[in-house]
């Protein structure tokens, strides 16, 4: 499989991937759903992998990554759940937000 949070496995982690999760989010799924950790469910657990790896690539395949992955802060996934604005995705977003008050 992809870096955790790769859910689309295009070897970055970004606003695509969190839309796959969020899609799928309190619900079963597999890792093409953001069920990073194999537990077959796709919860706030697997939303803190997607946060580790946000908005960095694969520095091993993505073209033209001098293969530094370039982390971006957290605020940026809450920004980006934000905007997707269902049901499902703002629970995500409550999720997340506990998960960083932690
Ligand atoms: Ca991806
Ligand atoms: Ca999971």
């Amino acid at each position: 499989m992809g870096m955790p949070g790769d859910a689309n496995l295009d070897d970055s982690c970004d606003v695509s991937d969190l839309s796959l999760l969020a899609g799928s989010y309190r619900q079963s799924g597999n890792w093409l759903q953001g069920d990073f950790n194999f537990d077959g469910n796709v919860d706030v657990s697997d939303l803190s992998l997607l946060a580790g790896t946000f908005r960095t690539s694969n520095p091993y395949f993505a073209p033209g990554s001098g293969g530094s992955p370039v982390p971006e802060p957290v605020t940026l996934v809450l920004l980006g759940l934000g905007g997707l604005g269902l049901v499902a995705r703002r629970r995500a977003v409550e999720d997340l937000r506990e998960l960083c008050a932690v």
